[in-house]
Formats: structure tokens, sequence, C-alpha cells
């Protein structure tokens, strides 16, 4: 029996919307943390697949093409902010129409390539619908962002049933990843500090992320040299 996200009740959009904060609403709503359990389990699902790829790889090229994999579902806060700051309403309804990142899983790779290759390994499982690719390191933001976004979606089997689920794979290396965080730290600080020259802090960090870039490469080459572990032939 499939079923799907989008079906949704009138009465519990008008509940949502009358709840005072994001917060209040999830004291109250038993609905609100069911579907953010399901947004935690299509996390789990692609978790498992990227170690297994991780495991099948570090086995047969002795070294891991994933550093590290980080996940979370977005807050309530967040949801609410997103949705607001594009005039759509803070229902269930809304929140899987028109949100594609609830659910964020991020992947750390040694390499440029690593990252090429997981998206392409995971793309190709038949079980995963690639709905939109966001290739942030051929175009990198003009703030020097890069990465490599994915948004996929998923069957994940409930007890009721086959649910299809999205969520956003960002694939960047240990360099970009750095950048990004430090970015993100930086973002809300420069904002808010009256007479502060925002300018020269975004030429500055844009300076950093094509050094990081320029490191990116050159680490690539010395791995080209280097050649992946080719195991021996049995005789
Ligand atoms: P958080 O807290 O990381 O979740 P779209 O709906 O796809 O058209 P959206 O959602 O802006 O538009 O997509 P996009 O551009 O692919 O960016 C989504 C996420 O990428 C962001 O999520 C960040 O995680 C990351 N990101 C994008 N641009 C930047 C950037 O300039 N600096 C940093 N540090 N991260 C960036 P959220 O929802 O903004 O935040």
């Amino acid at each position: 029996m499939n079923s799907t996200l989008n079906e949704s009740s009138t009465n519990l959009e008008v509940q949502w919307l009358d709840a005072e904060s994001p917060e209040d609403f999830i004291r109250h709503s038993s609905t609100f943390n069911s579907l953010m359990m399901k947004y935690r389990c299509v996390i789990r699902q692609i978790e498992t697949k990227l170690e297994v790829l991780n495991d099948e790889f570090s086995v047969a090229n002795k070294r891991n093409p994933i550093s590290s994999i980080k996940s979370r579902v977005k807050s309530p806060s967040s949801i609410h902010e997103k949705l607001t700051r594009r005039g759509f309403p803070f229902t269930e309804q809304s929140i899987v129409t028109n949100l594609d990142d609830v659910a964020g899983v991020r992947v750390v790779c040694p390499f440029i390539s690593d990252i090429y290759a997981i998206a392409e390994l995971i793309s190709s499982q038949d079980d995963i619908t690639v709905l939109k690719i966001k290739d942030y390191i051929k175009n990198p933001k003009s703030n020097g962002y890069r990465s490599y976004h994915m948004i996929v979606e998923v069957p994940v089997y409930f007890s009721d049933g086959k649910v299809p689920m999205r969520a956003e794979i960002q694939i960047r290396t240990n360099g970009m990843d750095f950048w990004a965080s430090v970015d993100h730290q930086l973002h809300y600080k420069k904002v808010m500090i009256p007479g502060k020259d925002v300018t020269s802090i975004e030429q500055a960090l844009a300076l950093c992320a094509e050094t990081v870039n320029e490191t990116d490469q050159r680490m690539e080459a010395i791995k080209d040299l280097i050649g992946e572990f080719v195991e021996p032939q049995q005789i």
C-alpha cells in the first residue's frame, strides 16, 4: 500500500497557523513530530547508503572517499522562517511541497573527484530519484561558496506503506567545508555589527575561498600522481 505526505487535513492546517510560535506548535502537535520522524528516517537511509559505498571503496582502494557524514533535520524555527520568507503557509502540506531541505545530509570528502564519484554512485541507485542538482563547484557562488548539492527522493517503508521522502545531500571537500562553516559563523556577526566594513570582509572571505580551491586542485593533482591502490592479481 502506498501513502503520500501530500494528503493533509484542513483542520490541522488551521491548528498550525494558530500556534503562537513554531516551538509552541510542536509542543502540541504529534503530527509535526510524526513528519519530522519521517525526515529522520530518510536521513538514516541515505547515511546507510553512503556508509556502504565508503566501506566498499575502502576495501578495494585502501582509502576512504568519505571523511565524514553530518546530518540534521531542519529546526522548526528555520522551517517557519524559510516558509514565511517565501510567502508559504506553515502547514504540513506546505513543508512537504515547498521545502527540499528539511532533511539534510552533508558528506565531506578528501578530494574533488571523490565528490563526483559519490554523487554518481548515489544517483545510479535505482530507488533514488535525483530531482535537482546545483553544482556550486563548477559554478561557485559570487561569495566563493563551493559545494555539490543534490535534491533526492527516496522511498521509506513505514507500517502503513511506502512514502517518497525528499532530502538535500551536500557534498564537499574538507577545505570547502572549513570555508563554509567559518562563512556561516561570520555571516550573522558581520550583518549584526554596525559600522563594520562588510564589503572588505566579504572580499577577504572570497579570497580565502580561492586559496582553498587552489589547495583542493593541488591535492587532486597529488592524488593523480600517486594513483589509486589496485589489489595485486591473485595467481
Ligand atoms: P542551513 O542552516 O545550512 O540549512 P532552493 O530552494 O534550492 O532554490 P536554497 O535553499 O537557498 O534555494 O538552496 P541552496 O542555494 O542550494 O542553499 C541551500 C544550503 O546550502 C543552505 O542552507 C546552506 O547550508 C548552504 N549554502 C548555500 N549558500 C551558502 C553560502 O553562501 N555560505 C554557506 N556557509 N552555506 C551556504 P540554509 O537553509 O541556508 O541553511
